[in-house]
């Protein structure tokens, strides 16, 4: 056996404060739309394994909820997801929007954390596109003066201006070891959960207030037909009646227009044909119950 096909293999989490880009950044390396991405803060809920495998390496990319001080049961699950997702990894990226005008509490929240962890990590300072580079270079000495980072890399996930280069470094990084994956595959996700993530993809986006962070997709069921298509039904949770009728919308119109756009990101997603249909329901509990975590992967049992 030649060096070349000596496998190697390892985990990569992507961690970060909410609205960092992480998701942008998982889908950017893997070159689809895997993880939901909205300009709200705490879209990713759940830990996503995007699969990247290229020439004789195999990286598990983990796109993790973002970081912050949780209050509810929903976020304080959905923040130790992802410091979860940093056991038994092999590196550890900072994601950081470097655009931001004010230094993020949060960011240095999440250092102490990582410094009290002992882990070294990788820096990513993301959104470069909408600064001017040579603003990053206190960022990028206070950084290197915490001592928690190899390196740092200067990225824009959105236009993928240094994800590249990122890349690189990770293919080079991953130990000797056999994949844990089949080549072709891209995420342990299952797309029941997928497209109920593109659901609240949408919740998120057409909905303009507080509503959607109390929202919930759940996937009820799903059926494979004779022609090759899928027949999919989820139900919208919220917690109240009121909410309820603002998803509905007049006439239906504002679920119509949810089901409408969701559907057709399942069916770019998917590469098939979609019939989805849309419950909605009101259930003040709905954040409580065991259930729920256990869909979702958040409690504490995956990994
Ligand atoms: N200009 C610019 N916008 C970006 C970049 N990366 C991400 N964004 C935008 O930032 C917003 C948040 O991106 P996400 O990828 O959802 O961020 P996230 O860190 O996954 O957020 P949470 O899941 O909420 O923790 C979206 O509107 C993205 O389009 C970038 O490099 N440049
Ligand atoms: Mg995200």
């Amino acid at each position: 056996m030649t060096q070349d096909h000596i496998q190697h293999a390892g985990f990569v989490a992507i961690l970060g404060a909410p609205n960092a880009g992480k998701s942008t950044l998982l889908n950017q390396m893997l070159g689809e739309r895997l993880s939901i991405v909205t300009h709200k803060a705490q879209t990713t809920r759940i830990r996503v394994l995007g699969l990247l495998t290229q020439g004789n390496t195999q990286i598990g990319l983990i796109d993790t909820p973002g970081i912050f001080k949780p209050k509810s049961r929903l976020e304080k699950a959905m923040v130790q997801a992802a410091w979860d997702s940093l056991d038994g990894v092999d590196m550890i990226l900072l994601l950081v929007d470097a655009s931001a005008r004010q230094p993020d509490p949060k960011v240095d929240e999440i250092l102490e954390s990582l410094a009290k962890r002992k882990v070294k990590a990788t820096m990513v300072l993301n959104k470069v596109d909408k600064i001017k580079l040579e603003k990053l270079l206190p960022m990028t000495e206070r950084m290197h003066a915490t001592g928690l980072f190899d390196e740092i890399y200067m990225v824009s996930a959105l236009t993928g201006d240094g994800v590249p280069e990122l890349k690189t470094k990770l293919l080079a990084g991953m130990p000797v070891g056999p994949w844990h994956y089949p080549e072709d595959q891209l995420t342990d996700v299952s797309e029941r959960l997928l497209a109920a993530e593109i659901t609240r993809e949408q919740l998120l986006c057409q909905l303009h207030d507080e509503l959607p962070y109390m929202a919930s997709v759940i996937p009820e069921s799903w059926e494979e037909r004779k022609d090759g298509s899928a027949l999919i039904r989820q139900t919208i949770l919220v917690t109240k009646a009121a909410h309820r009728a603002m998803v509905l919308g007049k006439n239906g119109a504002r679920i119509k227009e949810i089901g409408s756009a969701a559907r057709q990101e399942m069916v770019a997603f998917m590469g098939r044909p979609v019939h989805l249909f849309l419950d909605v329901k009101a259930d003040e509990r709905w954040q409580e119950k065991n259930e729920f975590y256990r869909l979702f992967g958040l409690d504490g049992a995956s990994r």
